[in-house]
């Protein structure tokens, strides 16, 4: 770089001595002499401004790029114990304060990093985006949604805290940097494995009730409550900066609860319930590590999503070369039925990933995306405060792993 600096102000002193030339006398009159060095000069800084774009180039677009999350774009989620708190809720919050605070606890953070986000109840949606499309590559998983799903401790089933989402993709076919483009399914293993169990087309509808249980009906004829888990949570369930009577569309998913009491010591625990996984296809429903002791297993297979999985409203696989928005929504509808136990259902989502970020920006032709960026601000993020376990062993960036209390703040609190 020193060197072309100081070919650069050589030159500039050419262009100089030319310039005055010009001034005194007519362009013509710079000495052949002058004029050939300046062209050497010229050609050689050409030469050396060509070699080291090369170098350059291929280090900083990958470098200029993320393979996490960008921003968030919408957050809207159904009822739930942890909705109004992870983000917290405070009074006046509206739409976009609550998408500012999803942005604080996951844009630009891996799994390790970043903090949960709960998405409630059945249909409870987040829509993100990342700063390129991800390319869709044959034959691999393109992204992955981490969560914090865990493989219950005595291994009877497969998984044991299993809270499917959804994964929904879209393209911004419309080039205006917002997800109201069509939207498609990624088809999970359920519609293979649970073939007539799954709900498409399902509804649900919910309603405020102040600090009580928060009713809901569907549109098969059924109803029920998200309860209050008073113990655990003590905000209120409703998400407060939504409109009351909010309703949900999609998928529903096959109920995966087991009760599994009658197989543990209750001096161990009173109830245990467990939610058995889905093989693949979805987010928070298989574990973010395949060993739980090596935080660099990262689960691709379990994880993973792959563009060609998605589908069109028919259920029909749809071809799409990249996407440009990733929705997740709850895909199961159910409670456990124990009082002050699991609750609902509800998946939260802690990071996203592009796993081939430099094949993305090598297809895309290191395109971003046309996006906004409004909404991410990184600076001014409150330290995030450490998680202790009751024996004292810190378990930040722990999530996911196993059920247990832990202790932030002096208080302490359920981990699921
Ligand atoms: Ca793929
Ligand atoms: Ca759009
Ligand atoms: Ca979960």
């Amino acid at each position: 770089m020193v060197y072309i600096k100081r070919q650069l102000g050589q030159l500039r002193q050419h262009f100089d001595l030319w310039s005055i030339a010009k001034q005194e006398q007519s362009p013509f009159s710079l000495d052949g002499l002058s004029r050939a060095k300046m062209l050497s000069e010229l050609s050689k800084l050409s030469f050396i401004i060509f070699l080291s774009l090369l170098l350059i180039i291929p280090l900083s677009a990958s470098a200029q790029h993320s393979k996490y999350i960008q921003a968030v774009d919408e957050y809207r989620p159904a009822p739930g114990q942890y909705v109004n708190d992870v983000p917290e809720y405070e009074a006046g919050d509206t739409e976009a304060d609550m998408i500012r605070k999803c942005n604080e606890r996951i844009a630009g953070l891996g799994p390790i990093d970043a903090h949960l986000v709960a998405l409630g109840g059945w249909g409870g949606y987040i829509t993100f985006h990342f700063d390129h499309p991800i390319v869709n590559i044959p034959g691999q998983r393109d992204f992955a949604v981490w969560g914090n799903a865990y493989q219950e401790q005595t291994n009877q089933v497969f998984g044991g805290m299993n809270e499917a989402g959804i994964v929904m993709v879209s393209k911004d076919t419309n080039g205006n940097g917002l997800p109201d483009d069509t939207w498609y399914e990624i088809s999970g293993s359920c519609d293979v494995d649970s073939i007539g169990k799954v709900i498409y087309g399902y509804e649900v509808t919910y309603h405020r009730n102040p600090m009580g249980n928060i009713p809901w009906t569907d549109n098969q004829g059924n109803s029920g409550t998200i309860d209050r888990i008073n113990a655990w949570h003590q905000q209120e369930y409703y998400p407060e900066w939504l409109p009351d009577g909010l309703t949900f569309k999609g998928t529903r998913l096959p109920d995966n609860m087991i009760d599994l009491s009658n197989t543990v010591e209750r001096t161990w625990s009173q109830w245990y319930y467990v939610l058995v996984g889905f093989r693949y296809g979805y987010a928070d429903n298989l574990p973010n590590f395949t060993d739980n002791a090596d935080i660099t297993s990262y689960n691709i297979e379990g994880c993973g999503i792959d563009i060609s999985w998605a589908v069109d409203e028919q259920r029909q696989p749809v071809t799409l070369d990249h996407i440009d928005f990733v929705r997740v929504y709850t895909g199961l509808n159910q409670k456990c039925p124990a009082p002050n136990w699991w609750g609902e259902t509800s998946t939260e989502i802690i990071s996203a990933e592009d796993l081939h970020l430099e094949a993305s920006l090598e297809a895309m032709g290191n395109q971003e995306t046309g996006i906004r960026r409004e909404g991410v601000r990184r600076e001014g993020v409150k330290e995030k405060s450490p998680a202790y376990d009751l024996k004292g062993v810190r378990r930040e960036g722990d999530w996911g792993r196993k059920p247990s209390i832990l202790i932030k703040d002096g208080k302490k609190y359920f981990t699921k």
